[in-house]
């Protein structure tokens, strides 16, 4: 295994109830090292890049306007297999299913207000980290 850099950002969701200490915190806890952040309003280009993958959906629109609706925290997180073990700490998409334990578990309600973002996979980390950095 070897160390990886993996894209993560705090939703206007996680900002607005206060939530950026506490994510960065399990990060940091976890022995990943934050090797990048700032704080920004996204545009709605920079949204949809983000979120290419799900253009069809039929969500899109209220994801886009959900992700713009207030500023996110985005940041490079950086450890052995940073991917992977970013992803498990977050839990899965739908915050009602992810198991206690993990960021969405503990925090969200919601499959669309779930609190982080974080790449899946190494190629994902390369797209979407150049939209903010
Ligand atoms: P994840 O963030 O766990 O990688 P994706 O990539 O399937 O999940 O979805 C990206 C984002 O799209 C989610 N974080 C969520 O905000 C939104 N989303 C996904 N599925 C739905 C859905 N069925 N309804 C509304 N929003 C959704």
């Amino acid at each position: 295994m070897a160390v990886e850099r993996t894209f993560v950002m705090i939703k206007p969701d996680g900002v607005r109830r206060g939530l950026i200490g506490e994510v960065i915190s399990r990060f940091e806890r976890k022995g990943l090292k934050i090797v990048a952040l700032k704080m920004l309003q996204m545009t709605r280009e920079q949204a949809e890049e983000l979120y290419s993958v799900h253009r069809d959906k039929p969500f899109f629109n209220d994801l886009v306007k959900f992700v713009t609706s207030g500023p996110v925290v985005v940041m490079i997180v950086e450890g052995e297999s940073a991917i992977s073990v970013v992803r498990t700490l977050i839990g899965p998409t739908d915050g009602r299913k992810a198991p206690p334990g993990t960021i969405r578990g503990d925090f969200a309600l919601s499959i669309q207000e779930n609190i982080v973002h974080a790449s899946d996979s190494p190629e994902s980390f390369e797209r979407e980290h150049k939209i903010f950095f």
